[in-house]
């Protein structure tokens, strides 16, 4: 297939029928995974949910430490929950949290460093772009020097997070004071020719328009055309509960939204090998529907989830392996266990 334009994009997504883009979107799928669907055994970690930033879709995070629902995990609380997870067969630690104005840089170098030590075989997935900028101001380092630091550390790659939109007109308005896009862009072109490969996500259902979600995909293509490095591209469902902008945007997207949003990543994203149907955010059962419009990968079993949970989500916080595998298999599907680096087992 020719690679989509901007406007062919905006097109499709606007104008093709549901059921005839989920099916261009599934064949392309298809012709890259056939009938596999990657999950991966994993635990997140949200390590702290105090932050000096106060994005307008966060219900998570809390500017006051001395907030009553303010919570700071020592390192022990973090090593008991990821020992927890490798017992139960995680291969990846999803580490992110708020950030924090007293903790230096030391403090997540030695976070990483003792977890590796301790657990040398899991994954650690660990930090968005939004943290790693944040440490380089607190040290006065460059993000190059803080994920080299990382690396050895124990990082193996970084999550999507703090992408939200990348067209800066809607990032000024949904999360005034954030890294820039070009900065959040940066730090992953910088974390590919590190050798940290890395995810995306895009906050999609709030005030962006259709255009804005194309035009951000747009950029991550480019970027992936010029230093490859991505692994997965995630669509993340707006979730409107206690937060700054629940008054202009007090609903969740529709189903006809997620799906038509996977079909057209898959179509236009073709230089990024998986997308991911969150099932946190979207839901079980239109999870499940997003597998056969262009969803090749179903994240994990998470068993402990605060960000959407805080704004909103009813779906279970936890999936046991043997239900994932099951939800994959109910769908003609067959799953496949991978870890952050896709390696499968
Ligand atoms: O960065 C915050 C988003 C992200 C809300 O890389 C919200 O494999 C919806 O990045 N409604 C964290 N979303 C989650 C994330 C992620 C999840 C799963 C897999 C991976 C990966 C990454 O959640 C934040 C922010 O963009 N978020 N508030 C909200 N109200
Ligand atoms: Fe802080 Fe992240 Fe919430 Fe923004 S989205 S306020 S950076 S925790």
């Amino acid at each position: 297939m020719n690679r989509l334009t901007e406007s062919q994009a905006l097109d499709l997504f606007l104008n093709a029928p549901l059921d005839e883009l989920c099916k261009l979107a599934n064949a392309e799928k298809e012709s890259r995974h056939g009938k596999s669907v990657y999950w991966v055994n994993n635990r997140q970690i949200n390590y702290t949910n105090v932050c000096v930033l106060h994005c307008r879709f966060c219900a998570f995070s809390k500017i006051k430490k001395d907030s009553p629902t303010a919570y700071d995990w020592d390192y022990s609380t973090i090593r008991d929950k990821a020992a927890e997870a490798i017992a139960g067969g995680a291969r990846e630690l999803h580490i992110v949290g708020g950030l924090h104005p007293d903790h230096p840089f030391d403090y997540y170098i030695e976070m990483l460093r003792k977890l590796r030590k301790e657990f040398p075989a899991v994954n650690l997935k660990a930090f968005t772009a939004v943290e790693i900028c944040h440490f380089a101001k607190i040290s006065g380092q460059t993000p190059e020097q803080i994920m080299a630091t990382l690396k050895d550390a124990g990082l193996d790659t970084l999550p999507g997070g703090g992408a939200e939109i990348l067209v800066q007109s809607v990032r000024d308005q949904i999360c005034p004071g954030k890294e820039t896009g070009e900065e959040w862009l940066a730090v992953h072109r910088a974390a590919h020719k590190l050798g940290i490969p890395t995810n995306a996500t895009m906050l999609f259902g709030h005030i962006e328009k259709p255009e804005d979600r194309i035009a951000h995909m747009r950029m991550l293509r480019d970027l992936q055309d010029e230093a490859p490095g991505f692994f997965a591209f995630i669509p993340l469902v707006y979730h409107p509960e206690h937060n700054a902008l629940h008054k202009i945007v007090p609903h969740i997207t529709s189903e006809e939204d997620i799906l038509r949003t996977v079909a057209i990543a898959r179509l236009f994203l073709d230089n990024i090998p998986h997308i991911k149907a969150y099932w946190i955010q979207m839901g079980i059962e239109t999870a499940m529907k997003a597998l056969h419009a262009g969803a090749s990968d179903l994240d994990g079993t998470i068993i402990e989830e605060k960000i959407t949970h805080a704004a909103g989500a009813t779906v279970p916080i936890g999936m046991s392996p043997q239900r994932m595998r099951e939800l994959i298999e109910n769908e003609g599907l067959v799953p496949v266990e991978r870890d952050a680096k896709y390696e499968t087992y």
